[in-house]
């Protein structure tokens, strides 16, 4: 089959790909094609289409800046975007900006190789794109991660991960439930699941913090606002750790004293979502610090859940507040009051096999018409790697990366000239607001490629001993936060069996991280320009 020719090659349609697009196509002239593995864009949006999919993100900040005409022309209705407002905003970015006649649906990636200079990217059905750039936007939360438990191929009921949803939906309606996994998304489904089914078995391995979203719908009057002010509201985002649009406080945990910090708490607690985290500056810094703030909501969950047995199972959580990603939630523990739902703690009778009729613990075996695995991901790596990528000399990602990822700047990767991560291991990314994050690296990623142009450059690719001194960074940025003592979080890719043990986000916050791309851009147009 004879392959088709562009200057760059995209790969995914969610937030990344579509801005990516944009940019490429439209400001610097390219032609670009993009391969999308859905029916439409999305991204991770796309897929993930459980029951009670929300972003934890502020609509009013998870949304593209980069044109003052879509964001005063966008309405949000909620507080927190649920998953078909996210995937309307997305559609309409599409088509404001005339994208999907760029983008090839269907076409899952399964190949890229670099040979004489260019990258000839393979799809499922064997079409071949060549391209002198090749850019992935593939998410870092996108390889879905169904556990390998004995027996589910036997199960008699039906099955689903959550990452890979039916876009039919899945009626409850008079079933027996069984839900694995109490991470983000397994606490944002729990109450809605429990809202239809017959009943409802959550099998809970490790225990988990979350506080109230307090989702709600935007007043006008909001929403006006955060339209006037979007520049000072982007400011705020570009200059925190995180990419929200609030700060963190620079009170210290003890500061203060135990009843104004008890007041401090109460009042983070009614106001909701992530910035729960941003009470005190040393939160996620100082041990004894943030004992003060897992004792606080531990607290709450004894008073909310009615069952002590069950309040305490969820309760007992091993790791520091905000070591593993801090889900929020809307009646997560109040669902444990309801008289169709159960706790399963799988650290006392862990799950020995699945059998026909249902989940078989080491005490007792649950029947179950449908089991729903809320297990996470492959992340960030998973998604590159799933991909079959083959750099310079044939050099094959999966063998650069046999101890774990090595990046420069989780934007290039030695041994694999241009070739453009967007959110790749070693950069903020799953740590910050994602537009956020994406949008930094879409423009550095432009203005990068922009250069090789105008100075007759054929390629860029990542120093390996640039990478090296880069990945230390990245694990001493960890290393000064408690981020590391959640041992068992998909940070360190620890949930995936096999899996390298390997800090992969940028820990030392995006406003730092931009300054550090900046300085790199800096120094490559001053060697080269
Ligand atoms: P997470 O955060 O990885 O949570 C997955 C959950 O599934 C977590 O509670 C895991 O327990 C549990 N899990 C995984 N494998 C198993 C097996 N084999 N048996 C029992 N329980 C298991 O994924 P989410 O989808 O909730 O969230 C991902 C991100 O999406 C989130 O952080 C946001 O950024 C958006 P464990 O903790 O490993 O013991």
């Amino acid at each position: 089959m004879s392959a088709e020719a562009f200057d760059a090659v995209i790969v995914g349609a969610g937030f990344a790909g579509l801005y990516q697009l944009h940019c490429l196509r439209d400001r610097l002239g390219l032609s670009v094609q993009l391969l999308e593995a859905a029916d439409g864009v999305g991204g991770t949006w796309y897929w993930n289409r459980y029951p009670g999919a929300r972003c934890d993100s502020e609509s009013h900040s998870y949304c593209y800046g980069f044109s003052d005409a879509l964001q005063q022309e966008w309405e949000w209705s909620e507080r927190y975007p649920a998953q078909p407002e996210i995937m309307r905003y997305l559609n309409h970015v599409a088509d404001r900006f005339d994208l999907r006649r760029s983008i090839r649906f269907g076409a899952r990636v399964t190949g890229a190789r670099h040979a004489g200079g260019k990258w000839h990217v393979t799809t499922q059905s064997g079409e071949v794109f060549t391209a002198q750039f090749l850019i992935t936007a593939v998410g870092c939360l996108s390889s879905a991660n169904v556990p390998d438990i004995p027996g589910l191929a036997d199960f008699a009921g039906d099955w689903y991960h959550t990452g890979e949803w039916p876009h039919d939906g899945v009626d409850f309606a008079g079933k027996r439930v069984g839900m694995v996994g109490t991470g983000s998304t397994g606490i944002q489904a729990a109450p809605v699941i429990a809202e239809t089914a017959a009943d409802l078995t959550v099998f809970q391995r490790t225990a988990n913090y979350s506080v109230p979203a307090r989702n709600a719908p935007l007043t006008a009057e909001f929403q006006r606002w955060a339209k006037q002010h979007r520049t000072e509201i982007r400011r705020t985002m570009h200059a925190t750790p995180n990419g929200h649009p609030f700060t963190i406080s620079d009170r210290r945990v003890f500061d203060v004293t135990p009843e104004e910090r008890a007041i401090l708490y109460e009042a983070a607690w009614e106001k909701g979502g992530l910035q729960f985290r941003a009470t005190f500056q040393d939160l996620l810094a100082d041990k004894a610090a943030n004992d003060t703030a897992a004792e606080f909501i531990r607290s709450k969950i004894r008073a909310i859940v009615n069952d002590p047995a069950t309040a305490e199972a969820l309760a007992d959580i091993d790791h520091p507040y905000a070591a593993k990603r801090p889900p929020i939630d809307t009646n997560y523990f109040e669902t444990f009051n309801r008289a169709n739902v159960s706790l399963v703690n799988l650290r006392a009778t862990p799950i020995e096999r699945i059998l026909p009729e249902g989940v078989k613990t080491t005490a007792a075996t649950y029947p179950l018409d449908i089991i729903v695995f809320a297990t996470g991901f492959d992340a960030m790596t998973g998604p590159l790697l799933r991909m079959d990528i083959t750099g310079r000399d044939g050099l094959p990602l999966r063998d650069a990366w046999r101890a774990g990822p090595s990046t420069y700047l989780g934007l290039g990767i030695p041994g694999f000239p241009n070739l453009f991560t967007i959110t790749g291991p070693g950069s903020p990314s799953v740590l910050c607001n994602m537009p956020v994050a994406i949008e930094q690296h879409v423009e550095w990623i432009t203005d990068c490629i922009a250069h090789l142009r105008a100075h007759g450059l054929s390629a860029i690719e990542a120093d390996p001993d640039a990478a090296v001194t880069c990945g230390a960074h990245v694990n001493e940025a960890a290393n000064a936060t408690l981020l590391p003592m959640a041992g068992h979080s998909w940070y360190l890719g620890a949930n995936v069996p096999g899996k390298p043990r390997m800090f992969m986000p940028y820990a030392g916050g995006m406003a730092r991280y931009r300054g550090i791309c900046a300085e790199t851009a800096a120094r490559v147009t001053k060697d080269s320009g």
